[in-house]
């Protein structure tokens, strides 16, 4: 820069210099001019040359001096453009090295900064890594009081192991109890299940049973007595006509298997009326002496006859019942008219089936 500085001081010192120089040119000039304008010489200033050596020998001595004094003045102005060319070449050349110079300087301030911006990034980048060294020791902090932490639980774990393990086997020992209890329950549910369906049976069965009920109960008027019911007319008909309407009824008159069946239907007769005397389901009206069940058909096979009967008296060829005695038979006239006991099934055969 100092060199630089120098340089152009000195240019400037040849500029003044050479201002100088050129104002004295232009000085001798002036003169020579207004001398040649004294002598009414109009192209003296442009053309001195071409002064006439027609002129008179005087004027011609002067036109030489003026001519040589021009000339030397010419070379002169030469010489000193030509320097100032040359020392405007050096000042352009100082300048071209002057911005080289600055160039150069700007570069080495680019150069400044850069390692000035490397130096701060380097001075960022220590701070980034004593950031991360502080983040990795205050890490490690964490992880050593983790660690600790841990430590202290696994004794506390170490300490309760023994509890632990009892309260495990214990667990265990629930769980298997618990696992029993579910086989027990699961056996217990088949147990039920099948209970539900015998339930469910047993439900069908008892509703069938219901459905059964009124068939099998004797209901009023109709009296239970072993596998039928009986009925005790009020109506006296003849024994033609008490059957009939005991038929109407869904029954027939009575047939008796032995002794014990007339005595008890006899009782129950007592129990209801005052009547004595009741048409029953035999007859011998088919062959004299030869008593069959009307209903079965059959013969009847045991005798419970009052003394002196059936003596088929007038002709007597249906059996009647004396409930009064014990409800002993004695054979009477079929027209006559009296009342009658009438006998249906319980459907006994019905409720087996269901069964
Ligand atoms: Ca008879
Ligand atoms: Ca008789």
């Amino acid at each position: 820069m100092e060199n630089v500085e120098v340089k152009i001081d000195a240019i400037n010192n040849d500029i003044a210099s050479f201002r100088l120089d050129m104002i004295d040119v232009y000085d001798n000039m002036e003169q020579m001019n207004m001398s040649m304008c004294s002598r009414k010489s109009p192209t003296s200033q442009t053309m001195p040359t071409e002064v006439t050596v027609k002129q008179s020998s005087q004027t011609q001595e002067v036109e030489k001096r003026l001519l040589s004094a021009w000339q030397r003045e010419k070379k002169y102005t030469r010489n000193q453009y030509q320097e100032l060319v040359n020392r405007i070449e050096i000042l352009e050349k100082g300048q071209k090295d002057l911005e080289t110079l600055s160039s150069g300087q700007s570069e080495s301030i680019e150069n400044v900064l850069g390692d000035l911006k490397f130096l701060k990034e380097t001075v960022v980048s220590n701070t980034v890594n004593r950031d991360e060294f502080i983040n990795i020791k205050n890490q490690t902090i964490n992880v050593q009081k983790k660690i600790t932490t841990m430590a202290d639980a696994q004794q506390h774990l170490v300490h309760n192991v023994k509890g632990f393990g009892e309260k495990i086997q214990q667990a265990t020992q629930d769980i298997k109890n618990m696992v029993e209890k579910v086989n027990k329950i699961d056996e217990i549910e088949k147990k039920v299940q099948t209970i539900d369906t015998v339930m469910n049976k047993l439900k069908l069965t008892f509703i069938e049973i219901d459905k059964l009920s009124d068939e099998v109960s004797c209901l009023y008027p109709w009296n239970n007595y072993r596998e039928s019911c009986y009925y005790f007319s009020n109506l006296k008909l003849s024994w033609k006509n008490a059957m009939t309407d005991c038929q109407s009824k869904g029954g027939s008159l009575v047939e008796y298997k032995n002794k014990a069946e007339v005595q008890d239907i006899a009782k129950m007769a007592l129990s209801i009326s005052s009547e004595n005397v009741y048409w029953v389901g035999a007859t011998d009206i088919e062959k004299e002496g030869n008593w069959k069940w009307s209903k079965s058909g059959s013969t009847v096979n045991f005798r419970y006859w009052m003394d002196g009967n059936p003596d088929n008296y007038y002709n007597e060829d249906c059996m009647t019942t004396q409930v009064e005695d014990k409800g002993i038979w004695n054979d009477a006239a079929c027209h006559s008219e009296k009342k009658y006991i009438c006998q249906k099934a319980k459907y006994v055969s019905e409720m087996k089936s269901h069964a």
